[in-house]
């Protein structure tokens, strides 16, 4: 990998980067234990494993310095009540932040941190997230098209997914009558 400049380009209207060195699928399949009614779960995994979202990332070395960018794209849709979200994670280097720019559609951000300090904050197009060293952040789309935003953060941070697959999220975000709730997640324990 060279160490010089570059650029890339976001398709105006789709938000999707004119190159990347990876692009990942993330499934209904990898996401076993996240979502909170079980039943629904299975139900769609036996119809269609379907792709909750897709990440297209710019590598860099993982090195102190470097900066890794890209897109994500989180796909409409529900598992029972609950909106299509991404795994979610704490950063492995926990003292790492970062920074996510809103270019299509709706949702929220859930993050919270080892103390057990919570936040949700809402995707709007054109709003920017700071998410501080030291809080684990989950994507919700909840809304009707997809949910495009970029994103970059130190390229040493690594990701620790194995924290939120045992313990889930505080808080979940689920669809009702009067539009997405934040609710208590009555199966949150802790990972130990
Ligand atoms: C990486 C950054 C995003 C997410 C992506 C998918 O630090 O927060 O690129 O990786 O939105 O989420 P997840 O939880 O599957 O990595
Ligand atoms: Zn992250």
């Amino acid at each position: 990998m060279t160490n010089r400049p570059f650029n890339y380009d976001l398709d105006p209207s789709t938000g999707l980067p004119s190159r990347y060195d990876h692009h990942t699928l993330r499934k209904l399949s990898s996401m076993a234990g996240q979502f909170f009614d079980q039943a629904a779960y299975q139900q769609l995994l036996e119809q269609e494993d379907v792709v909750l979202y897709e990440v297209y990332e710019l590598s860099r070395p993982a090195v102190s310095g470097e900066l890794i960018s890209g897109i994500s794209v989180i796909h409409p849709g529900r598992v029972g009540d609950e909106f299509f979200m991404t795994k979610g994670h704490f950063h492995a280097l926990l003292e790492t932040a970062e920074v996510y720019v809103v270019l299509h559609g709706q949702g929220m951000m859930v993050m919270e941190n080892p103390e057990g300090d919570c936040s949700v904050e809402t995707y709007q197009p054109g709003r920017v997230i700071y998410v501080p060293p030291r809080w684990a952040h989950r994507s919700v789309n909840t809304g009707p098209d997809d949910l495009v935003f970029f994103w970059v953060y130190p390229a040493n941070a690594g990701h620790d997914y194995g924290t939120i697959e045992r313990q889930g999220f505080h808080k979940l975000v689920i669809a009702s009558t009067s539009g997405p709730q934040i609710l208590d997640n009555p199966r949150w324990k802790p990972a130990s």
